[in-house]
């Protein structure tokens, strides 16, 4: 450290000449040496993706400048970090969001139709980052937005999977999964690390050892992995501050299986070694159930293990003193697949700094925060015992122990009551013992957040009611958010203009709660005028990717309803199905006279089916059954078009939204944790017809409900009406259509018996039998609405006005303030 700006050092500082420049000709110059002496090709000639290429590598160099600038001024500086790790970020791309944060679109635009090329083309050149499967893992995405931008001293800490989410394919409307080898044209977003790695261990023994004349427990590992670091600059908005999101991919470690070089199988030890690159492989893509596989254990002990050896080297580098461990660092656990990372933390502090157990404890249970993503109890994470014990035997005895001392506590608290104890248990016991996370979980955190206000009532009424009543200063929650930059100022950049332009700053892109002012235009019809003009920009967009990608020709004048998420029963859209094929059956029964009272429709669906998740496939093709009868049936005509658009990611979604005008959120009450698509929505001024689920509640009391169309049971309605549901008769409209889906009205009868009897015969589990009738009424208001135009805009501004409360930087400033105790550290400009 010795000289840092004196001898050699400052010769290189004269040699940089202050950062690169950001003028159009700066950028053009960039490009081209990109394109010679990165991409390879020549300056003469080179396509619209080696274009992109050469851009990416101009903004990547300057996020470089940025990035090294940020980490140096939180290494002067030794704030509290916050690390945040999850096992899922669900980046999208890359260009158009750094471009904006930069603040450099206009220029990198000039700087390209000068040599020919288009900036919007080459922005669609770039596939999406999927390193993640739904709402969980994009909210990670949009918190490190948030996070930079309001200048956070935070990481990101992942796997970096070599396959993202599985592409999907339809073939004659069916699901069809392929592989998603997102990285086969390279990555200019990510810098490979090789000099960062570390080894993680598994299998193995455990051994007693004496240092310093103490007992102390030694594992003997069975297999060693390399973890190699990945790091991906995360710019911030209106500021230099670029943080980092650090992924780890498995490689072969030095010493693995060094016994086979030794017996002469060649071959066979390097085909062995290569094996170890399994760990960080594929991403698994069901979100809802994993339990007990050793593969999915291996990749969150993987990145957790690396991510832990990182976080304490950095600390060592400044401090010497682990007792301060707590006051520098708070690790954030993204739901619970990064929870062994407790149990890693105490593992390294006993056997590794000697730590007494008090100490190592005191330490655990300050730096640890956990947030809960759903109610859902088959989400709920439970590994085998039998599985840890074989994989990582030391982490075992450390639960047993950590399990054994809560125990004790909790009888010196609550008495003998044995029934309670083995409810709130760390081990499940039973044929086969089980560990639940969740309940480790929320042992070794200080604080838990639910992610919204609903989310979080149930957490503590149903899923973690013992543990309330035991700490109850424990719970928390913070309402999800959504970054404006990506689903505004990215996805929508007229909407984006025009606000600029009314609300006469632009400062709302850092501060979204300037968007409320909106609501004192919502009346004025010059406003509606030209916010209804962009929305049309927005459809025929849409309209022509609709086109292109299903041969379909849809109305303008139609409204455009979606919905767009994972397909899971719960979402429901088995009932959005249902009601489109009673809107046919509408049409198909009225009077030619009447055709023309009926408000055209463009009912639009998307998302992926877990590939081992039967009904929500035999949904989708559903789906594709019913849209080629309607599509084609000349009484219908543009009265009535479904579409399903195939592999939903984040950048369908950017283009998706601002063309929508309504968006359903439907799931059965008390099953959405939160939703963050309808905030996405609500943002770009697209109605919402919703149950009040998960965040919609808080969206209600921010836009009031008269501003939306909100249907069906309660979340506490939801368990009597279960109870109750054999002995009620479900309304006729609904037996009608799920009888024409079973009589073969669509086709595929047989294929769809079983689809058919989730929701009939006293089953019905997720109530759409006595959600329906409402479900109709709540899709008639919205027709009514959308007739009267005027009414409609006015609506459509109170959305956008009303949604800065779920912006990402809310949250993050929340979280920061309530919950992590973390504080800016700004780089100077
Ligand atoms: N969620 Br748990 C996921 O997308 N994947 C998961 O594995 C789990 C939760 C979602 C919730 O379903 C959704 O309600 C919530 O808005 C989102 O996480 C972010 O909190």
């Amino acid at each position: 450290k010795a000289g840092f700006l004196g001898g050699k050092n400052k010769r290189m500082f004269e040699l940089m000449d202050g950062f690169l420049k950001n003028d159009p000709v700066s950028l053009q110059k960039d490009i081209l040496h990109h394109v010679e002496y990165t991409v390879a090709r020549s300056r003469f000639s080179f396509d619209d993706f080696e274009a992109y290429q050469a851009l990416s590598h101009s903004v990547r160099d300057r996020l470089i400048e940025r990035w090294h600038d940020t980490q140096q001024h939180f290494k002067k500086k030794d704030p509290k970090r916050l690390y945040f790790l999850s096992l899922e970020f669900l980046m999208g791309r890359s260009l158009s969001n750094s471009v904006i944060n930069l603040g450099i679109k206009d220029q990198c635009a000039e700087a390209l139709s000068q040599l020919g090329f288009e900036y919007e083309v080459l922005v669609e050149q770039e596939g999406d980052a999927a390193l993640g499967n739904g709402g969980l893992a994009r909210l990670s995405a949009c918190q490190m937005d948030s996070l930079a931008t309001l200048d956070f001293p935070a990481w990101g800490y992942g796997l970096r999977y070599q396959y993202g989410l599985f592409r999907q394919i339809i073939i004659d409307g069916f699901q069809h999964e392929q592989p998603d080898y997102w990285l086969n044209f390279g990555n200019p977003w990510e810098i490979e690390r090789v000099h960062v790695s570390y080894p993680v261990k598994f299998y193995g023994t455990v051994e007693e050892e004496i240092v310093n004349g103490k007992k102390c427990k030694v594992w003997i590992p069975g297999e060693t992995v390399e973890a190699v670091a990945y790091d991906n600059p995360i710019p911030g908005y209106g500021t230099r501050n670029t943080i980092n999101l650090r992924l780890w991919a498995a490689k072969p470690s030095e010493g693995h299986d060094i016994e086979s070089y030794n017996t002469g199988d060649y071959i066979n030890a390097i085909v062995n070694r290569q094996k170890a690159e399994i760990i960080s492989n594929v991403l698994y893509p069901d979100d809802r159930s994993y339990q007990g596989k050793e593969l999915r254990l291996k990749q969150q002990y993987f990145f957790v293990s690396a991510s832990l050896q990182d976080i304490i080297r950095r600390f060592k580098d400044v401090h010497d003193n682990i007792d301060e461990f707590p006051d520098k660092v708070a690790l954030q656990l993204n739901d619970t697949h990064p929870s062994i990372s407790v149990v890693e933390l105490m593992r390294v502090l006993l056997d590794e700094e000697h730590l007494s157990w008090k100490k190592a404890w005191n330490i655990v249970k300050k730096v640890f925060t956990f947030t809960s993503h759903t109610v859902l109890p088959e989400a709920l994470e439970k590994v085998p015992v039998d599985l840890i014990e074989s994989v990582l035997p030391r982490h075992l005895q450390i639960i047993y122990d950590i399990n054994f001392a809560f125990m004790e506590e909790l009888k010196k608290k609550i008495g003998q009551d044995y029934v309670r104890m083995s409810r709130m248990s760390i081990v499940e016991e039973g044929a086969v013992k089980n560990i639940r996370v969740a309940n480790l979980s929320v042992v070794c955190s200080h604080t838990v957040n639910g992610v919204s206000k609903a989310h979080s009532k149930l957490l503590e009424t149903r899923v973690f009611t013992d543990f309330y009543e035991l700490w109850p200063e424990k719970f928390q929650y913070k309402t999800n958010g959504v970054t404006q930059r990506r689903w505004i100022v990215v996805s929508n950049p007229s909407l984006c203009a025009l606000i600029s332009k009314w609300l006469k700053t632009e400062s709302w892109i850092r501060n979204v709660d300037l968007l409320t002012s909106l609501r004192d235009h919502a009346s004025n019809p010059n406003l509606q005028h030209e916010w209804n003009m962009v929305k049309k920009i927005n459809k025929m967009r849409l309209a022509e990717y609709i086109e292109t990608m299903s041969g379909v020709k849809v109305s303008l004048d139609a409204m455009f309803d979606v919905q767009i998420k994972r397909i899971h029963e719960y979402k429901r859209q088995f009932l959005n199905i249902l009601g489109v094929i009673h809107r046919y059956d509408c049409i198909k029964n009225m009077e030619e006279s009447d055709r023309k009272k009926v408000v055209p429709r463009v009912c639009i669906i998307g998302g992926k089916a877990p590939p081992g998740y039967e009904i929500a496939k035999k949904i989708i093709k559903l789906c594709h059954a019913v849209a080629e009868i309607i599509n084609n049936d000349n009484d219908v005509g543009d009265l009535l078009k479904l579409i399903f658009i195939p592999d939903y990611n984040v950048s369908v979604a950017e283009l998706v939204i601002p063309g929508s005008d309504l968006s359903q959120h439907i799931s059965t009450a008390g099953h959405e944790a939160s939703g963050t698509g309808s905030m996405k929505f609500l943002m770009n001024g697209c109605l919402l017809l919703a149950t009040a689920d998960g965040s919609t509640n808080e969206i209600i009391e921010e836009i009031g409900a008269e501003n939306m169309f909100i249907f069906g049971a309660k979340i506490n309605e939801v368990p009597t009406l279960r109870e109750k549901k054999s002995a009620i008769k479900a309304p006729l409209q609904f037996a009608r259509v799920v009888r024409m889906v079973r009589d073969g009205h669509f086709g595929f009868k047989d294929y769809f018996k079983s689809l058919c009897d989730t929701v009939e015969n006293g089953k019905d589990f997720y109530l759409l039998g006595s959600d329906f009738t409402s479900y109709l009424e709540a899709q008639a208001e919205a027709d009514k609405a959308y007739v009267d135009k005027e009414k409609w805009s006015k609506m459509s501004i109170l959305c956008t006005a009303g949604s800065g409360r779920f912006s990402s930087d809310r949250t993050i400033e929340d979280y920061a303030e309530e919950t992590w105790g973390i504080q800016p550290c700004k780089l100077p400009s």
